[in-house]
């Protein structure tokens, strides 16, 4: 197949807020410095769904969305090193090339490269490799994973352990790795920290995994979903608090500075709602709490809280892909996987093929799912 166009299937969204429309699609052949996996899995991610809606103001269709996936290199075009055929592949929606301004900076994991033409939804030579129906489809976040075949640059995919499975895999694409990346290298929680986690989904879950190896001390989680309560507690929170069960005239914010002794040392909003980002910041502990961004907030919202709480030397900040550097460190998690240090099968509530796919979007919608897996 190396050289040659594949027809395959995909999953399509050809409008916003429409389904995905599952049919076939050529993937052409990978240019000089680009690589064809055939993808084994995909997650789903709420970042999908928040594209498809129209929300996002770099959303553009045709399109083939997924960022979560797993596969095996099918061919390299010219030039590839960093990968070969037959190698065992996540795709990474945060590049690294290792050359760049921020690549070398040493304080950020996002690439700058190819970051102007991933978010126009071409390969970086400014063409797509997706035709279904006569005209191009466009890539989404450098991966598109809702495809039995898809093409990245070199620079977005990185190699890892065979025996790792990869219906596993996947999920280190993604919302596990964000979530553990943001306590143990946004935050860098120090031992016996207190941190409130806010969203008890894959990322606030994965959170609360990355506390539990800072050996954080309190490690609260909070969801209005009480059926989170029992997911919190599996994953090593120690306290978990229903905002909407509090007593009359107590806040979230008050509850938790009760409970910290006037602040948390870290918090995370995982649930991409600026009423409650403000919260987790007011939430920090005067003088030196960090409050990271990780939740996706739609088009047009905005972030409000007094200057006073910076003053008074909280910090806002936030992260993408957890920090992580995507081809220097995921083989790590994966060994962390395979050791059992890294919990990953527990992600898993909903199975689904490819030509289901809207029914994966409908059951990442509902409180009861945290990861669906999609077998493509
Ligand atoms: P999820 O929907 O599975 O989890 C969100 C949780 O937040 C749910 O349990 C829900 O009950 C809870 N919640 C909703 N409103 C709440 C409120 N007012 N107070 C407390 N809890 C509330 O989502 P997820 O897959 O874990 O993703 C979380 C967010 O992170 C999404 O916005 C997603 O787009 C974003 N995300 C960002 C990155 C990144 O790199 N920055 C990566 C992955 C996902
Ligand atoms: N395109 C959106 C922003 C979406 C966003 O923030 N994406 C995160 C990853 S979410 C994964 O589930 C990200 O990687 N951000 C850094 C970047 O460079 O995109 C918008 O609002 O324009
Ligand atoms: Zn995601
Ligand atoms: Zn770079």
């Amino acid at each position: 197949t190396a050289g040659k166009t594949i027809t395959c299937k995909a999953a399509i969204a050809w409008e916003a807020g429409k389904e995905l429309s599952y049919e076939d699609v050529e993937v052409l052949p990978p240019r000089a410095g680009e690589v064809r996996i055939e993808i084994y899995y995909t997650g789903v991610c709420h970042t999908d769904a928040y594209t498809l809606s129209g929300k996002d103001p770099e959303g553009a269709f045709p399109v083939i969305l997924g960022h979560e996936g797993a596969g095996i290199v099918e061919s390299v075009g010219e030039g590839v090193t960093n990968v070969k055929v037959g190698d065992h592949v996540v795709a990474l929606y945060t590049p690294e090339c290792g050359e760049c301004k921020f690549c070398k900076s040493g304080k950020t994991n996002l690439c700058g490269k190819i970051r102007a033409t991933q978010g126009k939804g071409v390969m970086p030579d400014g063409t797509s490799r997706f035709r279904a129906r006569g005209q191009d489809i466009l890539h989404f976040m450098g991966t598109s994973t809702f495809s039995q075949y898809t093409v990245v640059a070199d620079i977005s995919v990185v190699a890892v352990q065979p025996d790792a499975p990869m219906d596993r895999t996947c999920l280190l694409g993604c919302g596990i790795t964000t979530g553990y990346g943001a306590a143990r290298i946004t935050a860098a929680a120090e031992e016996g920290s207190n941190l409130a986690i806010f969203g008890a989904g894959c990322v606030g879950l994965s959170v609360v995994q990355g506390a539990v190896a800072q050996k954080a001390g309190k490690i609260i989680v909070v969801d209005v979903n009480p059926a989170k309560e029992e997911w919190a507690f599996k994953f090593g929170a120690t306290h978990f608090v229903n905002p909407t069960k509090l007593p009359e005239g107590q806040t979230i914010v008050d509850k938790l500075l009760e409970l910290t002794d006037g602040g948390c040392d870290y918090t995370f909003d995982c649930t991409g709602n600026v009423g409650v980002m403000r919260a987790a910041l007011e939430a920090c502990h005067k003088g030196w709490g960090q409050s990271i961004i990780i939740g996706v907030a739609a088009a047009g919202q905005e972030i409000a809280t007094r200057p006073f709480q910076l003053v008074t030397g909280r910090v806002w900040k936030g992260c993408a892909f957890g920090g992580v550097k995507g081809r220097s460190q995921l083989p790590g998690l994966v060994g962390d996987y395979l050791a059992g240090k890294l919990k990953v099968d527990e992600f898993i509530t909903h199975r689904k093929n490819l030509s289901q796919i809207n029914e994966a979007f409908d059951v990442m919608k509902g409180g009861d799912c945290i990861r669906a897996v999609v077998d493509s």
